[in-house]
């Protein structure tokens, strides 16, 4: 429907198993997020694919005192989308300065305004991972004033407990979550 967007975030080859910082299981959500994808785009809505696009001497790497091995960085293998995205979708790069994190999609990119331009009001969330990326865009997304939504069988965190933490935040936070079935 007009009003809505998909936001897919982050399904790229470094979280996928194999990759240089793999989400256990997110291969295993690439068709429901396939599905989600088909199903927003043949009801008119708008589909929003967030990268991690990181420089090759991001902040956020091992080698420069952050958590993470290095990943995602801009052009290579590793930060290719590992699914079908519609000819428009709308594709949002984040976290590529060497000095700044950022996990939301909307942190950095303005991608707040660029769905109101477009009209939108309610957001539909998935990718990974749940606690970390996940999760920030959400947050975002309401504190934005989006009605916004998770979809459950569509998203995959790297630790489950923290996974399950995350999802009662989200919850508290007003975002309300949903299987791509009922959506
Ligand atoms: C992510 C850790 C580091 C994510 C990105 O997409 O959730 N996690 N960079
Ligand atoms: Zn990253």
């Amino acid at each position: 429907m007009p009003g809505e967007a998909l936001i897919v975030v982050d399904m790229q080859r470094d979280f996928m198993p194999g990759g240089a910082l793999p989400v256990p299981g997110a291969d295993g959500i690439i068709p429901v997020v396939e599905e989600c994808i088909r199903k927003f785009k043949s009801r008119g809505a708008l589909v929003v694919a967030t990268r991690d696009w990181h420089p090759p001497d991001h902040m956020s790497f091992r080698e420069r005192g952050g958590p993470w091995p290095r990943h995602c960085v801009r052009g290579t293998e590793g930060a290719e989308f590992v699914v079908e995205l519609p000819e428009d979708a709308i594709v949002v790069s984040k976290a590529t300065e060497p000095d700044r994190e950022a996990y939301s999609g909307f942190e950095g990119t303005g991608l707040s305004g660029i769905l109101r331009e477009k009209g939108v009001v309610r957001v539909y969330v998935c990718g990974v991972a749940t606690e970390y990326c996940v999760r920030a865009t959400a947050l975002d997304a309401v504190k934005e004033g989006f009605e916004t939504y998770l979809i459950r069988d569509a998203v995959k965190g790297i630790n489950p407990a923290d996974e399950e933490k995350a999802l009662e935040e989200l919850q508290s936070a007003g975002v309300k979550l949903v299987d791509c079935s009922s959506v």
